[in-house]
């Protein structure tokens, strides 16, 4: 069958693209990058409603102690810069500390997500509520290299990476974002980063295979969206989500295993499965401290503190430039 991805429009070809890309490796894999469609997104807001889900609640409490002395410490009128934010739920604990005079700390807000539709949302309601607050949306992938608007050049800079979304990187381009982030923050500068630690597999895989099956909709829309926008033939009920642990690299992941020996069409291509394959959709690394202070310091960050909650599952780093007093 010939490939047809040349007829397709540029979205639709670059999703079938990278989805041929990792279907036609040995161990077929699927970039986790795709499971965000509107669908993906309602369905990842359930997930960190759920009970098993442990990180956004802990986060968010978490939050709510240490946004207060992250903004006391900064050293003037500041400006919030935050990698993948399609709702400014968690940069909200900042962007409403005040000084001590009752002014706000963040004079500026930069929202980096590629959802354009949401980031106008965004800026939208912070108009509404906090119309002090200037909001100079990016619309960008957060890990690819970003030029900060002009507009806050002479604002000190928060970078803010909540979510443990740092977590759905493979560790070398852990270093290379963290690298980037130091790069396009400069030296006036911290950087505050959620990290989900390393724990018992009791508690990690009901996060990640929960009893409603919210999180194998998550993963089985990965195949609905490449049927609506890869010309692909998936049933995927054809496929069952799996979450194991692996122990040694310190992190989930997340597979569907293919129910039957079936054959699915993509984009001109075929794909053939055998009964009990896998397609590898996402790895979220749970980070020990030392492991996640090591990648830090090589990207030229040093830890100027750590909080955790009472149960030790959670982490908030506050990074400071290394070398930078
Ligand atoms: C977005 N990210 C931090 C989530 C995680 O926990 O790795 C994505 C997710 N996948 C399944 N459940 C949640």
């Amino acid at each position: 069958m010939p490939d047809d991805t040349a007829l397709m429009p540029a979205a639709s070809r670059s999703v079938a693209d990278a989805a041929i890309l990792g279907l036609t490796r040995q161990q077929k894999t699927l970039p986790a990058k795709l499971f965000y469609d509107e669908e993906g997104c309602r369905l990842f807001r359930l997930i960190t409603e759920l009970p098993e889900y442990y990180l956004t609640r802990t986060e968010l409490a978490l939050l709510a102690e240490v946004a207060p002395r992250v903004a006391a410490a900064l050293p003037g009128a500041a400006v919030l810069v935050e990698y993948g934010a399609s709702d400014e739920t968690k940069a909200d604990f900042l962007l409403r500390e005040r000084d001590g005079a009752g002014g706000s700390v963040f004079a500026a807000y930069v929202p980096i997500d590629m959802a354009v539709a949401a980031l106008q949302q965004m800026r939208a309601r912070l108009r509404r509520q906090q119309p002090q607050l200037r909001v100079h949306p990016l619309a960008a992938d957060f890990t690819d290299a970003v030029v900060l608007p002009a507009a806050v050049s002479g604002l000190y800079r928060l970078g803010f990476f909540p979510g443990s979304t740092i977590g759905n990187l493979d560790p070398p381009d852990v270093q290379g974002f963290l690298r980037q982030v130091r790069d396009t923050l400069g030296s006036a500068s911290r950087f505050l980063v959620g990290v989900d630690l390393r724990k018992d597999a009791s508690v990690l895989i009901p996060a990640y295979d929960d009893a409603a099956g919210v999180t194998a909709s998550f993963n089985r829309n990965l195949l609905v969206r490449l049927n609506r926008e890869a010309r692909a033939d998936f049933d995927p009920e054809g496929f069952a989500h799996r979450a194991v642990w692996n122990d040694r690299e310190s992190r989930i992941e997340m597979h569907l295993v293919s129910q039957r020996d079936q054959v699915v069409h993509l984009a001109g291509h075929i794909v053939r499965f055998v009964r009990g394959e896998t397609i590898h959709t996402e790895n979220s690394y749970k980070y020990a401290p030392e492991r996640f202070a090591a990648l830090a310091e090589a990207a030229g960050w040093r830890i100027a503190a750590m909080w955790t909650d009472p149960a030790r599952r959670f982490a908030l780093y506050l990074l400071d430039p290394a070398g930078e007093g």
